[in-house]
């Protein structure tokens, strides 16, 4: 299986992607049935494993010539090599003395991160406040101080979810006055589309009754806003397990209160989108709220070809073949807030850019999901993208890092660049043998991942180690400040890579 999917994700990188095929980023793909003890190879490889243990200890640092030399492809090869060489060196060593002599070079970045780590900078000032008690009256200063921290929370953008406001009631279209018939087991489709086009016509929206609709072909949802009146009530079951996909298109289109789930699933295969639940194709200014996705062949919600301005908030994706919310090719502002992915066959959330794009996926908010429940793969991901922030969410149980922060080689992923992971619980993730991914990773195994900040987490429970940054490719600024680290297996930390700067963590 693994040689399949293998196969099939390079097939479909770049040259495929034209026709509906997408590149197929999996990652429990990657599950190779090898065993080595900690090899981080298994990040991004699928069968890779396997070739490595020969060069274990040499590939190392021949390398380190290529690197510069070379460009993404090559790298590829020899990363896999890489990785399970680096384990047997338990990494740890690295890790004591390397870090420190990094630290140094820590002011050098400084200027980088003026965004992320503004705030925090701030806080190490409070060693002032032991001078507060000598001197009287600097003692107003405390008082600023917690003022500053409330800042951190850095939440001020709760507005985001602000879109579910648009619920004011909206006058429109039923689908029942084209012939659709709730539990009757058959066939809506036609009347769907005839309304749908109505509605987008009349610019009015469509609503959906309670109960069980039957679609047998991909519906086009343009520019209206179409809901139910409950993803508890209203339920669409696609019955065409290869053609299902709700597909967003144009301006403004919203989706709302329903469940779409398919009567029967294939094989992923090629991950075509035709059999993802929910597409949104270039669209602008889009919302995904209160949906509840269940079953789907490939992705739950998929978000692509430069689609921007979107939220996906308040729904449940469950029991996908791959990602469960996926945003690809060039999309870009993007907020993902307070969803529920659990079961899914591949990453939980994940933000995938490929080299096909001309531009990475960017300004994404990924915040206050709940992802776990056992998902094949990384719970939150970011392979390939910029200005990406995660924050507040909670992930546990996954087979993969619960935190995942890549360019990977073997996928041909774009770089990575300021990407901030803010007070969110990782437990219990990185289940999966032999990959043993710690709880947190930051891997580069071609490319640049850069100026990436870990604040006020809580990491902890990971099945085999608790948090690693490493790969040969480029790692530049990697910043863990406030987290707390609870880890009981393995490694707590193992930075192999980068310019790793710790301020104020706890169990580090
Ligand atoms: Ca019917």
């Amino acid at each position: 299986m693994n040689r399949k999917k293998f196969v099939t994700g390079i097939a479909a990188l770049g040259f495929v992607g034209g026709i509906w095929l997408l590149p197929v980023h999996s990652a429990d793909a990657a599950v190779p049935t090898q065993l080595a003890e900690e090899p981080e190879a298994p990040v991004d490889g699928r069968e890779e494993p396997a070739v490595p243990e020969e060069p274990i200890d040499e590939p190392e640092e021949p390398e380190v010539p290529e690197e510069p030399i070379d460009e993404p492809e090559e790298p590829e090869v020899p990363e896999e090599p890489i990785d399970e060489p680096e384990e047997p060196e338990v990494s740890e060593e690295p890790i004591d003395e390397p870090e420190e002599p990094e630290v140094p070079e820590e002011p050098i970045d400084e200027p980088e991160e003026p965004e992320v780590s503004e705030e925090p900078v701030d806080e190490p000032e409070e060693p002032e406040v032991p001078e507060e008690p000598i001197d009287e009256p600097e003692e107003p200063e405390v008082p600023e101080e917690p003022i500053d921290e409330p800042e951190e929370p850095e939440v001020p953008e709760e507005p985001i979810d602000e879109p579910e406001e648009p619920e004011v009631p909206v006058k429109g279209l039923s689908v029942m006055d084209f012939g659709a018939i709730a539990n009757d087991d058959n066939d809506d489709y036609e009347a769907f589309a005839a309304a749908a086009e109505e509605a987008r016509s009349k610019n009015e929206a469509l609503h959906i009754p309670e109960g069980e609709f039957k679609l047998g072909k991909i519906l086009k949802v343009d520019g209206i806003r179409m809901e139910g009146v409950g993803k508890d009530k209203t339920l669409l079951v696609s019955t065409d397990p290869e053609n299902g996909s709700i597909d967003l298109l144009g301006d403004g289109v919203q989706i709302r209160n329903f469940k779409h789930a398919y009567q029967t699933t294939v094989p992923r295969g090629n991950g075509s989108h035709d059999k993802n639940s929910i597409t949104v194709r270039s669209a602008t200014n889009f919302v995904i709220d209160n949906i509840h996705v269940d079953r789907s062949s490939t992705a739950g919600i998929m978000i692509a070809y430069g689609s921007s301005d979107g939220t996906i908030s308040n729904n449940t994706v469950e029991n996908t073949g791959a990602d469960g919310i996926h945003m690809t090719t060039e999309s870009h502002d993007i907020k993902v807030v307070n969803n529920r992915v659990s079961n899914v066959g591949d990453d939980g959330i994940a933000v995938v850019s490929y080299g096909s794009s001309k531009v990475p996926v960017r300004d994404i908010l990924i915040k206050d999901n709940w992802v776990g429940n056992f998902s094949k793969a990384r719970g939150i991901s970011v392979v390939g993208g910029e200005d990406v922030r995660i924050e507040g969410n909670e992930i546990s149980d996954t087979m993969m890092a619960g935190v995942y922060i890549a360019a990977e080689g073997s996928y041909n992923t774009l770089d990575v660049h300021r990407v901030q992971v803010n007070n969110n619980t990782i437990d219990s993730t990185g289940i999966k043998k032999p990959e043993n991914h710690p709880n947190v990773l930051v891997y580069a195994s071609h490319g640049v991942v850069d100026d990436v900040k870990f604040y006020g987490n809580l990491i902890q429970n990971g099945a085999h180690r608790g948090i690693g940054v490493w790969g040969q490719g480029e790692i530049g600024d990697v910043v863990f400040e406030r987290n707390t680290l609870i880890n009981v297996n393995g490694s707590a930390t193992t930075f192999e890579n980068g310019n790793i700067k710790l301020i104020d963590n706890i169990g580090f």
